[in-house]
This record gives C-alpha cells, structure tokens and sequence, in this order.
C-alpha cells in the first residue's frame, strides 16, 4: 500500500504559474516586494526553486504577454538548463481595450477577429516551446440586461473556438476554463462547467476543461463537477487556489484542506492521476513571500493527495454497498485525519530532498540573493 502510495506522490506534476511570482493584488492596491523577477527568465529561476526544494513541481505556465520574449525557444532552453520546462500557454483577451464588450464574442468582427488572432499566436508559442496545452479563459460577458444577444455571443464563441481547434497540432490540446461572474457582472459567456462541457464535446477529444476551485458560485459541489468531467474524458485540468469568499486566488487547500481532499479524493477514483490531468496552480502571492508561497501550495496538493490515496477503498465499498452510511463516511474521515507529513518527509528523503522544502528554501539564501541582485528595472506584475 505505501509502496503505490508514494510511487503515486513521486510521480505527482504541479504547475507552477508564472504570474504568482510576480506582483498581484487587487484594485485598491498591488503592493511590490523584494526580490520579485522583472522578466519570464527570473521567473523561471524562482519556479526552478519550487521545484528544486519539492521535486514535483517541473514545468511552469506561461501566460501571454505578460512573458513575452523575443525568442521563445531560447527561454525553453533557459528553463530546460533550470531543471524545469514550459507548461501551459495561457491566453490573455482581457486587457487590451479593444475588449471592453468583448475578444472572441464582441459584436464587432474586427476585434474578434484581434482575439482570434492572439489565441492563434499563442499555439505558435505552444510550437516553439514545445507546449502541448493552451489554457483558454475569457473575461467576456456582459453587465446590463439586454446589452447584448446571449445566443449570438455562443455562436461567436463557438466559431473562434473551432478556428482554434483546428490549428491544435498532433499532440496539442486546449483547456477551457469557465468562471461564474467578473470582470463581468451579468453574464459572463463560460459561467459554468456545463457550457464549458458542451462546447467541448462538440468540438472532439483536444478540447477538455479546466476547474478553477475559485470560480464557483459559494456551495458548489466542486468535486461532483470533477467525478462527473474525469467519467467523460473531459477533465483537462485544475487551476488550484482557495477562497472564503469570490475568485480571492489564495493559496490552495488554505481556505478549505477538507474540499482539496474531497476533490483529491475523486481525482485518485476517477483515474485523474494517470489521465494526463493537468494539476496547474492559479494564484496571486498579495501580501506573502511568493516562492515560499508555491512550496507551501505545492505541500497542500501532496497532502491531500496523500491523503486522498490513504482511503481504504475496499472497506468504503463495502459500506456503500451495505448502506452503512456512517461507516462509509467514517473510511473518508479517517484518512482525512491521518498526519501524512511524516511520509512526506520520508519519501522527500528517499529522493534525495529535505525533508521539510519550507526551511530548506529558507536556509538556502536564495531569497536574500535576489533581494540583493534584482534591483532596479521593472518588476513583473499583471501589466494591467
Ligand atoms: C481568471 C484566471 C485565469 C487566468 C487568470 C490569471 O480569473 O483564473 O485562469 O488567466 O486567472
Ligand atoms: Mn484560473
């Protein structure tokens, strides 16, 4: 069992998001730290930090522009030269003015086709950095009645999607991300699962979804949502994060460890783990140390999968079977109350890592090196 289990830990992939470790807040304030990168190859080295501290965190998510270089390819071999790769390619048609009803559902062609145009760009960005997924989230909707045709912007969406589609190359996949409401207050064109879902099932098996765990409405069942989209193929990935409240992007399985393990625990039933399930982060370091920040996130995610696989799953079958509803709910429980640090530890030393990646980033000196290097130029942030 344990032997699986850690086989299971080792071969767990986190995806660190650029943007995370450069500055982010909200619109009262983004407050600046020390030490932050001011460009994509200083970004890359901290994530090589997270990775090299934790050993499961290789690749890194790219989001466009806000890291764009003059030559791709060479910042994938800067990555490949820091131990870790490019991961997803994530679009951006939700800051450029020309957007302001709308990227690919606006009434005006011409500023579709501007939003179009940029998703094609970002394939071409998947091709030079050897990417094979492109993350899809658009900010599109509407704030007033009335303010324009809900059916038509699906038919615009729809199209732009299918133009998209058809540029995947071989091994390319995209992954649409669906959000409940802002920057839009009325309707926001993906709001949920099921549109995300349908729109991808109509295009083929390239396009699946991802699950931001903050873009729900509050009391979402987010992980009937994962149980349902790994039965059908259609569970491209996670953007993992927490939140008491809206979209706060907090470090994930902060706001609520018991729902990461739930929905852990349906990933680990459903086969998530050896499907290709991208398990990406999406968070903003507002007011923490961002590096430290990814570790403990990263740490969050091992725990609960951990956790996840210690359910005995036989007995929890047995009790369904039996409608032993108690006894069922008591089998999750007692894997959710095991300690799974010490076999963290354990299997981090058995690869070589420290036991605990929290102290040993900070007694690497790592922090006080860029606090010291990077000074002076523009430091990285959400560009907006
Ligand atoms: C939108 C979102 C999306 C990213 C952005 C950084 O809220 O979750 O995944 O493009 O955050
Ligand atoms: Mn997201």
């Amino acid at each position: 069992m344990t032997t699986d289990i850690k086989a299971a830990l080792r071969a767990l992939h986190i995806e660190t998001p650029s943007w995370a470790y450069g500055n982010s807040g909200t619109r009262f304030k983004v407050f600046a730290q020390r030490g932050v990168p001011r460009d994509p190859y200083e970004k890359l080295a901290d994530a090589a930090q997270v990775h090299a501290h934790t050993g499961v965190a290789p690749t890194v998510a790219l989001h466009i522009p806000w890291d764009k270089v003059a030559d791709y390819g060479h910042l994938a071999a800067h990555a490949r030269e820091l131990g870790v790769g490019i991961g997803a390619i994530n679009s951006n048609v939700f800051q450029d003015d020309a957007y302001m009803l709308g990227s690919v559902t606006n009434p005006d062609p011409a500023v579709r086709r501007k939003a179009l145009a940029h998703l094609l760009e970002c394939v071409d960005i998947m091709d030079a950095t050897g990417s094979a997924t492109l993350k899809l989230w658009f900010s599109d909707g509407t704030n007033y009645p009335g303010q324009d045709d809900i059916r038509a912007r699906q038919d615009r969406l729809a199209e732009a999607l299918a133009a998209v589609y058809a540029r995947l190359g071989g091994d390319q996949r995209f992954l649409l991300e669906y959000k409940l409401f802002e920057p839009a207050f009325y309707t926001t064109d993906v709001p949920d699962w099921g549109t995300a879902y349908a729109h991808c099932l109509r295009l083929g098996p390239k396009a699946q979804v991802v699950v931001d765990t903050g873009h729900h409405a509050p009391g979402v069942n987010i992980e009937f949502i994962v149980a349902f989209l790994l039965r059908e193929g259609k569970l491209g990935g996670f953007d993992f994060n927490s939140r008491f409240y809206a979209d706060d992007d907090l470090m994930v399985g902060a706001a609520d460890p018991f729902q990461l393990f739930r929905i852990m625990y349906e990933v680990a039933r459903g086969g998530g783990l050896e499907a290709g399930v991208a398990f990406m982060l999406d968070q903003c370091h507002n007011i923490e140390p961002k590096i430290p920040g990814q570790i403990r996130s990263v740490m969050n995610v091992q725990e609960a999968t951990a956790k996840a696989l210690l359910v005995d799953r036989d007995a929890l079958a047995a009790a369904q079977a039996g409608g032993d509803v108690l006894g069922a709910n008591a089998v999750l429980m007692d894997a959710y109350n095991t300690d799974v640090r010490p076999l963290l530890a354990e299997l981090r030393q058995e690869t070589g890592l420290a036991p605990d990646p929290m102290a040993a980033y900070a007694k690497s000196g790592y922090f006080e090196k860029i606090a010291a290097e990077r000074i002076g130029g523009t430091q990285a942030g959400w560009g907006a």
